[in-house]
């Protein structure tokens, strides 16, 4: 399949690479990664995501400038990085084919060809398998970008998706030119003022509950204004959070202007991406995360609490 989705690439003249709305580090690191490689063959590529307003720490990514939002006319092929569906694309895209490259345990395999790997660690990392099983040479751009989504996804390799495959794939990246010390620089040393602002403002939000096993925090767009910070600022928060000892589920509610955004985490044995599915969203076992189109707050927290108050 990896020989197959590389003759498709190789086969389309006019691609766009695509990641999911709020791209991560793994998001735009899969489809940077790519885009590094494949701007060197004679094809007409861009890469675009929907949301206009990206993430500040991941603008030393090569080539993040190059970043567009909005789709080109012709379109070949669309190449979809780390989405678990098509409606996190964020447009309205019909009739074009699409090539699936993703690790979310709920993907729902909407391309011609799914490159859907549930047990790795980052979408890089299928990028990365992608590369190699077709011979490609990585670039240290490249390996730039797919070691970035890799230390990212695995919260710089303490989480449980780190195994001795996750470290000899950084190994090779490292070998390949990616420098470890200055991403994890770039990507967690360069906090503004306003984020750290904005932080404690969302901290004081804090509710404990079914023991001490449930944290709550809520971000209101009120809270965004009074600090100056960005929405991308509040990426952490919701790992942050969960880091209190007695917290199994820490849930983030962050009121968005489409309506309410959910980021869960759980740290031993909840599968929260079960509890997004069921609810309409989606993720991993550890995080997952539900987009609200409306802002009852109350409501929302009720309906995750119920499905939490089954497993806790
Ligand atoms: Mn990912």
């Amino acid at each position: 399949m990896y020989k197959e989705a590389f003759e498709l690439i190789q086969k389309s003249n006019n691609i766009v690479l695509l990641s999911h709305i709020n791209p991560d580090a793994d998001a735009l690191g899969s489809s940077l990664g790519l885009f590094n490689i494949l701007k060197s063959m004679n094809k007409n590529i861009s890469i675009i995501n929907y949301t206009k307003e990206l993430a500040r720490n991941l603008d030393f990514l090569p080539n993040f400038k190059k970043i567009k939002h909005e789709l080109p006319s012709k379109i070949d092929l669309i190449i979809s990085c780390d989405s678990g569906n098509i409606d996190r694309l964020g447009f309205e895209i019909s009739e074009i084919d699409i090539l699936n490259i993703d690790h979310h345990k709920s993907n729902t395999n909407f391309g011609v060809i799914n490159l859907v790997e549930p047990t790795f660690p980052s979408t890089t990392s299928v990028v990365y398998k992608l590369l190699i099983d077709n011979e490609i040479e990585i670039s240290q751009e490249c390996a730039t970008c797919l070691y970035t989504g890799l230390a990212d996804d695995t919260g710089f390799f303490k989480y449980e998706s780190t195994t001795a495959n996750t470290f000899e794939i950084a190994n090779k990246l490292v070998e390949f030119g990616a420098n470890p010390h200055y991403i994890a620089k770039m990507m967690t040393e360069r906090v503004s003022l306003a984020q750290l602002r904005l932080t404690s403002l969302i901290l004081n939000t804090l509710e404990l509950t079914l023991e001490g096993k449930v944290a709550k925090v809520i971000m209101t767009q009120d809270m965004l204004k009074q600090s100056g910070a960005k929405l991308s600022d509040t990426d952490e928060i919701v790992t942050m959070v969960r880091a209190l000892a007695s917290v199994e589920v820490s849930i983030f509610l962050r009121e968005d202007p489409e309506g309410v955004k959910v980021s869960l985490r759980s740290k031993n044995f909840v599968d929260v991406s079960e509890i997004a599915v069921s609810l309409g969203g989606g993720g991993h076992k550890r995080a997952a995360g539900i987009n609200y189109k409306h802002r009852d707050f109350e409501l929302v927290y009720k309906e995750i609490l119920e499905k939490l108050k089954k497993v806790i």
